[in-house]
């Protein structure tokens, strides 16, 4: 196959359209030819840590938005790769919440076992795509970094995996300018042990005010506030943590709530989400759209309509995420290699319109969360991606909510049935509350 495929970007998306493509080779298909381009030294994405922050050494935003201590938001089963499972990577069960470390171990664990490295040209941010009509071929503009020089490629298909949580989403209140103390992003928060001792006030009321909240709470911060836009997050804090309706201004170190309350406030933590930003893609290829299940001009959430050689993986908001991932690649994947057809334009946007209007009759979490599972289902059943049970990854998903609700600070110490092999995982040896080592060492210890 004389194709060219080009993949930006190394993290969970990128690597498990690798993995897809390496899969087929390795069962003696003509795969096309594969460069993954990553602006980062090495891969993994966000879970890849940094302790920068803003500009890199030449000049690129920082990619990564997670931090120090930073445990899995949600239980492993419910991401564990179809085709390389925990215990496989590990050796042995282990416990449903792992640190970000132990993660980055088990995503490298499958794709260095796949010998796919040499595909990946690291170092190497993408600066612009276009779309030749005339050529039917796209033009991928990259910049090497430790050569300090941009070139130009041509490539048959594009893949976009380059993420949409690291480009702050940064609102502004009355009274910023003259705040006596430090106001930060989410993606720019790297260590709870900076607020310990200090009064914090986070803006926002999704995942990232949750669990950075909690993190200071974890590492001695004196007293959490939460200010929400349009609803608390209602979960049973801890006494020093309270919720707040959106603050209204900020005077000096005095913050002002929507109820007229007022509070004194050391630090401002902006949970407030991300853009989907891609500067580097021609205007009439570039995705717009709202953080949701299902986003605007991908059929079958992959594949851009107004060009279907162009494709986008983990474009969506993200219950499920490394195995949905696979089930995109995968579908990528036998797109490309005309192992799948896709229907007419006509077609195709009458399934996004289809698909959105489903996710917006959705009625709860639990809803979103099936709607999510019966998706990657879909797509998974199109493929040769090893089948799962993903009834049970669901059911890991709900057990995770009611636990949440449960005790916030506590959910961490369940454990759940794999949907891979039936094990049920072994609890950590020592409650997320206490532990206060995020080594992948640590984590792997069976006491404490
Ligand atoms: P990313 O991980 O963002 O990877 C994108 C890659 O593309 C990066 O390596 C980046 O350097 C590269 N790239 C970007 N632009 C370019 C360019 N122009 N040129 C070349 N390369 C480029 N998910 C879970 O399952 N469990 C969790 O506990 C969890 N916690 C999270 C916590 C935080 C704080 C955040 C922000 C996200 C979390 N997620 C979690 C969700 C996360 O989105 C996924 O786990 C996963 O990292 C998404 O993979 P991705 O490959 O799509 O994107
Ligand atoms: P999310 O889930 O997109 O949530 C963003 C939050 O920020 C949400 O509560 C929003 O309130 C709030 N928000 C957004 N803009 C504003 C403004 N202008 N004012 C006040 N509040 C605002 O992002 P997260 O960072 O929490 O999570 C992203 C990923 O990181 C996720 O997958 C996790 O795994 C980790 P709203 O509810 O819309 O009113």
């Amino acid at each position: 196959m004389s194709k060219r495929v080009a993949v930006i970007g190394a993290g969970p998306s990128g690597l498990a359209q690798l993995r897809a493509f390496q899969s087929a080779k390795e069962k003696g298909a003509d795969i096309p030819d594969i460069v993954c381009f990553e602006k980062q030294h090495d891969w993994g994405g966000l879970w890849l840590y940094t302790w920068r922050t803003g500009l890199d050494q030449y000049g690129e935003p920082v990619h990564c938005s997670m931090y120090r201590y930073l445990w899995s938001n949600g239980p492993k089963e419910g991401l564990e790769f179809a085709d390389y499972g925990f215990e496989e990577h590990f050796g042995k069960p282990i416990a449903s919440y792992p640190p970000r470390a132990v993660l980055f171990d088990y995503i490298e664990g499958r794709v260095k076992k796949a010998g796919v490295r040499h595909w990946i040209r690291f170092n190497s941010p993408v600066q612009n795509v276009s779309y030749d009509e005339g050529e039917g071929m796209f033009h991928v503009t990259v910049h090497d970094n430790e050569k300090d020089v941009s070139y130009t490629e041509e490539f048959d298909h594009v893949i976009v995996a380059s993420g949409h949580f690291s480009t702050p989403n940064v609102p502004e209140f009355p009274g910023f300018s003259s705040f006596n103390g430090r106001i930060l992003h989410a993606h720019d928060f790297r260590d709870a042990m900076e607020f310990k001792g200090k009064d914090i006030l986070i803006v926002g009321s999704s995942y990232s005010a949750e669990d950075i909240g909690s993190q200071c709470w974890k590492y001695g911060a004196k007293s959490i506030t939460t200010s929400y836009r349009t609803a608390p997050m209602g979960y049973k804090w801890p006494d020093n943590w309270e919720e707040k309706p959106l603050l209204t201004e900020v005077n000096n170190n005095t913050v002002t709530f929507g109820d007229g309350s007022q509070k004194n406030i050391d630090a401002i933590i902006l949970c407030t989400g991300y853009l989907h930003h891609f500067p580097f893609m021609e205007e009439k290829l570039r995705l717009k759209t709202e953080n949701r299940l299902a986003p605007a001009d991908l059929y079958k959430t992959v594949v851009w309509q107004h060009n279907p050689k162009l494709l986008y993986l983990g474009m969506q908001d993200q219950w499920y995420t490394f195995n949905m991932f696979d089930a995109q690649a995968w579908y990528a994947r036998d797109i490309i290699m005309g192992r799948i057809e896709l229907p007419s334009q006509a077609e195709m946007q009458k399934d996004i319109d289809a698909l959105r209007a489903a996710e917006d009759a959705l009625e709860d979490d639990y809803a979103c969360i099936a709607f999510q599972g019966a998706y990657t289902m879909e797509l998974m059943e199109m493929t040769d991606y090893p089948p799962f049970d993903c009834a049970g990854a669901n059911e890991a998903f709900y057990q995770w909510k009611k636990h949440k609700k449960e005790n916030i600070m506590t959910f961490r110490d369940h454990g759940y049935k794999s949907a891979l092999t039936g094990t049920m995982a072994p609890a950590h040896h020592t409650p997320w509350k206490d532990a206060l080592d995020d080594s992948l060492e640590s984590y792997l210890q069976t006491e404490s």
